[in-house]
């Protein structure tokens, strides 16, 4: 089983509802088991269109036997069952569930970027990832 590190977010709808849901979702998942669940922070929006409201975020610390791309595939039907359908990059989102780290790997395809590429930049990421790590 490989250690990965999630950072959710949500500034849309009920957030604090929509982290919970998640959080439960990923718990029910295969091959995956929940280690940790950070507080959850409110946070400035970074990014993205003028005026959006304020985000929910957390990290997760997770067991998984999936492989990565299959975990990210099953967050994205998580995402999807919450209600995601926002496209705009960076803007407002019901749900957001990030790979931060999986492993100790380094991944690079067109579709998912470990650790994440953001990561570094992003106290939003940070604050919750350093209190679980
Ligand atoms: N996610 C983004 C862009 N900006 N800002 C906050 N505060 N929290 C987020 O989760 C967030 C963001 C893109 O995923
Ligand atoms: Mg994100
Ligand atoms: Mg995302």
């Amino acid at each position: 089983m490989e250690i990965c590190y999630l950072g959710i977010g949500s500034n849309l709808g009920k957030r604090s509802k929509n982290l919970i849901s998640a959080i439960n979702k990923i718990k029910s998942l295969k091959r995956t088991k929940v280690i940790k669940v950070s507080r959850f922070f409110i946070t400035d929006p970074v990014g993205g269109p003028a005026g959006q409201g304020k985000f929910l975020n957390a990290a997760i610390k997770v067991k998984t036997n999936l492989s990565p791309l299959m975990f990210l595939k099953q967050l994205k039907k998580i995402e999807w069952e919450l209600g995601r359908k926002e496209n705009v990059f960076n803007g407002p989102r019901t749900i957001d569930l990030d790979i931060l780290f999986y492993g100790e790997r380094t991944i690079k395809t067109k579709i998912l970027t470990v650790p994440h590429p953001r990561l570094f930049f992003r106290n939003f990421v940070l604050k919750p990832l350093a209190e679980i790590i």
